[in-house]
């Protein structure tokens, strides 16, 4: 698949949101990439001033070969988009943050997110240090697409990656972030960093319980967390945690975090099996029951979504390769999430 840049002066329209039509789950639809020149996924999106923002990685192909640490995923800036609706014309904001202008970062700009508070957009994003080790970063505009400006250091404390601000009704922030294999996770299991844990806890280890996202509340400023970062403990039907061999059901990677009838949603990547999956609690800190999947796997090796609410109506933003058959090489993606009428989601089948 060759792609094709088009590019005006400021601003860079991207092709017409392809959405086919929303038909409800099970209903055969095809879902069309929002983004047809640039490689995008792990959309964050969010409804600013009334216009849905979505802040996903910038793909590239950089001629690294894939291996289990995810050194194929080489990029090195971020675009924003924005659409006045679902469906409507996505609007490429250009770059509004590049890796030469993060002073503490080297590499791998993956998945981020964004928040606003006080007149302020803070843009959060993981990438390795120059000493290859996963921090999340943080960044500011007066404007949601950007440009934003980068922290000299990264936020303390912080590692991994995958990071998704989620602000509560009564105003508090919290930051979800972690991911295992590439994401590193696993070497910060013992509280320090342990270079050797490659994948996840390895052999032997199936039958102790799955390693956590991890959850802080963000300061004041929303520059740094304002206590330690704490286990997101995702139990199943009898209470128990998940278990580190539990591959369909524990977390991987991707944590989201949504709100809806006074319940919190915390959903999730399973990683090796593909699947997006959620768990329901009462607080924001967890812990969370399994519930179930909310999308079955998609063609390429991950996916990466967030939850939205534009104007009462739920949508799951997320990535497949549709465009490239490559795994590296992702495009994003909106359709209705539905649920039934106790508020479960229902299983999506791409
Ligand atoms: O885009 C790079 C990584 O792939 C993300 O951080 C993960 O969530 C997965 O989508």
């Amino acid at each position: 698949m060759t792609i094709k840049m088009i590019s005006f002066n400021k601003l860079v329209v991207a092709f017409v949101a392809g959405l086919g039509s929303l038909h409800a789950q099970g209903t055969p639809a095809k879902i069309k990439p929002l983004v047809n020149d640039l490689y995008t996924a792990d959309p964050s999106a969010h409804v600013f001033n009334g216009k849905i923002y979505i802040y996903p990685s910038h793909d590239i192909e950089a001629d690294v070969p894939q291996d289990d640490e995810g050194g194929h995923f080489q990029m090195r800036d971020y675009h924003v988009y924005s659409m006045d609706k679902i469906g409507g014309k996505v609007i490429d904001h250009g770059v509004a943050l590049d890796v030469k202008d993060v002073p503490w970062a080297d590499k791998q700009m993956w998945a981020p997110d964004a928040a606003y508070k006080n007149g302020t957009y803070f843009f959060y994003f993981p990438a390795k240090d120059k000493e290859g080790v996963f921090r999340i970063g943080v960044a500011t505009s007066k404007s949601p697409a950007g440009p934003f400006k980068a922290e000299e250091k990264p936020i303390p404390g912080s590692y991994s990656i995958d990071p998704a601000v989620f602000k509560d009704t009564d105003g508090k922030s919290y930051m979800y972030l972690g991911g295992i294999w590439g994401g590193q996770l696993q070497r910060w299991h013992t509280g320090n960093y342990d270079k050797t844990l490659m994948t996840d806890l390895g052999k032997g280890h199936e039958n102790e319980p799955a390693l956590s996202a991890k959850v802080a509340v963000m300061s004041n400023d929303m520059l740094s967390f304002a206590e330690p970062l704490r286990d997101v403990q995702i139990l199943d039907e009898n209470g128990k945690p998940l278990l580190a061999g539990d591959n369909n059901r524990r977390f991987f990677e991707g944590a989201w975090l949504h709100k809806y009838n006074g319940k919190y949603y915390f959903s999730y990547s399973t990683g090796d099996t593909h699947l997006l999956c959620y768990a329901e609690g009462t607080s924001p800190y967890g812990p969370f029951t399994y519930k179930g999947v909310i999308m079955n796997p998609v063609e390429g090796w991950t996916t990466h979504h967030s939850i939205v609410d534009v104007k009462g109506k739920w949508y799951l933003f997320y990535h497949d390769s549709e465009l490239s058959g490559k795994t590296h090489l992702r495009n994003v993606k909106v359709r209705e999430l539905v649920r039934d009428s106790n508020g479960n989601i229902k299983t999506i089948n791409p």
